[in-house]
């Protein structure tokens, strides 16, 4: 949308003057997008160990060990939870990250991501 001060509409003066045209001072909000953001989750199965699980979540998702217990213990009962919001290039490495970790201590563990 393109405004033009009411001065150069050839529509007069308001009450305060020359150059207090409230209309030059109306600003043309353009919308700044955000960049999407992703959701990393963690599927539960049967056959990772419970305390690999916490390890994968302090080592690579800066968590307690408390936090991290809490956060295993609901993908185990839930079946999935979500364990950050990132970036899609930082997204996408935790989840590379925690899927090679797990392959090479050869777990089924999977790690997803999901946009918000
Ligand atoms: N269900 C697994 C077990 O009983 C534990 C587990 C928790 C596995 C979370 C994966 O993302 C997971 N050993």
């Amino acid at each position: 949308m393109t405004r033009i001060p009411l001065c150069m509409a050839g529509i007069p003066e308001g009450p305060g003057g020359p150059g207090n045209d409230a209309s030059v001072l109306t600003k043309t909000k353009s919308k700044t997008q955000r960049p999407p953001m992703y959701k990393v989750m963690l599927l539960n199965d049967d056959y990772t160990p419970m305390e690999f699980v916490v390890h994968v979540l302090e080592r690579f998702f800066g968590m307690s060990h408390a936090q991290a217990f809490d956060i295993m213990l609901t993908v185990h009962k839930k079946g999935l939870a979500v364990v950050g919001v990132f970036s899609f290039e930082v997204a996408e490495t935790k989840v590379a990250q925690v899927m090679d970790f797990a392959r090479r201590h050869q777990h089924p563990l999977q790690c997803t991501m999901e946009k918000e």
